[in-house]
């Protein structure tokens, strides 16, 4: 089973990302073989200084390895050192069509406070790219957050309308969406998911224990005293529960029954202390991983052995579309 997954070096990494994705990147790696990439590409996106993306960069390399991967074993790699990425991009973006691109959730919620003069066309298509992406290495299985379902189904209707004309070319994928940590909330507005590009609400890898405290101890709640999972009604404690239970590895149920009783302030501590406990060996091991010489050597072993796999996917399709390649 070929499983690969991506993160985009557009911000510091939130407890969102940790918690939905860089946390079960190692049970992964038992179950396949894994291709954990750097999206710098879909950074690109959206406004970045080049200095900012190029520290980003290095810096998730870093988080990927903190989480536990064995670069033996898994394909780390930087998006932007393999270019068949860009060129399978350009094939494919002529069998993704403009309404599909339009009905995007994700590109309306980043486009709605843009100008239209200021919504890049990598904006737009970003879902071409992101298929690219997951059809190069013949993924079989996507981890992703609940937000990007969307633009797996988008990919597997592509796979269709492919396969359907040049026979069996690209490889179906398959959303894997963890039940529990799909959708950590912002603190501050638990309707709305935690994401680096949003800073409110957020909680940092990088935030030191007492802000982390801080930050949980006045994450909003409602006026109630009961500890109870309902995401309409109780949304900012839900939020809470899903993130305990996240960090535990146990349902929702469980996280629910274990504060059954509690107080709001001695639930939010406990909160705290979890997440604190959590990310503190994570983060040292970070620390050590940034210090050393790893990222760049595992960034070039890692490009070496996605460009092979990848130019042999690439060379498939261009022989299945007919651009003439006899080499
Ligand atoms: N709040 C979240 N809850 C659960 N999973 C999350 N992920 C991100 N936020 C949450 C997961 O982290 C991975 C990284 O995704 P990405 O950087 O490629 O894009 P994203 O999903 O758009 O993440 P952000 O943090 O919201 O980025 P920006 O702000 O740059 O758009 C994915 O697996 C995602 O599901």
């Amino acid at each position: 089973m070929r499983i690969l997954s991506g993160i985009k070096p557009t911000g510091e990494l939130t407890l969102g990302n940790y918690l939905g994705a860089l946390k079960n990147f190692k049970a992964f790696e038992k179950q396949g073989e894994c291709f954990i990439f750097i999206a710098d590409l879909h950074a690109l996106t959206l406004p970045i200084e080049p200095k900012v993306l190029k520290e980003n960069s290095k810096s998730l390399a870093a988080f990927y390895l903190a989480s536990g991967l064995d670069p033996k074993k898994t394909t780390l790699f930087l998006q932007s050192d393999v270019s068949a990425h860009s060129e399978l991009n350009a094939i494919l973006q002529n069998y993704l069509y403009m309404g599909e691109l339009s009905r995007m959730t994700q590109f309306k919620d980043k486009a709605k406070s843009m100008k239209d003069s200021a919504i890049g066309l990598g904006l737009f298509a970003y879902p071409v790219l992101m298929s690219a992406d997951i059809l190069l290495y013949d993924a079989d299985v996507v981890p992703v957050g609940e937000d990007q379902v969307q633009h797996i189904e988008l990919t597997r209707d592509l796979v269709n309308r492919f396969n359907k004309r040049y026979g069996k070319v690209l490889v179906m994928p398959k959303a894997n969406i963890n039940k529990v940590s799909k959708r950590i909330m912002s603190l501050s507005d638990p309707t709305k998911k935690m994401s680096k590009s949003d800073p409110k609400g957020d909680i940092y890898l990088k935030d030191n224990p007492d802000v982390i405290r801080k930050k949980i101890m006045s994450a909003v709640t409602d006026s109630g005293n009961e500890i109870k999972y309902d995401e309409v009604n109780k949304p900012g404690i839900s939020n809470l529960l899903v993130i305990y239970a996240a960090i535990k590895g146990i349902d929702i149920p469980a996280s629910e029954k274990h504060f059954q009783g509690y107080r709001y302030g001695d639930f939010k501590k406990e909160i705290a202390d979890t997440v604190i406990n959590e990310l503190k060996p994570f983060m040292e091991r970070y620390q050590e991983i940034m210090k050393s010489d790893l990222v760049n050597q595992v960034l070039l072993d890692g490009a070496k052995r996605a460009n092979k796999i990848a130019n042999i996917t690439l060379k498939r399709v261009k022989r299945a579309v007919g651009l003439f390649d006899e080499k």
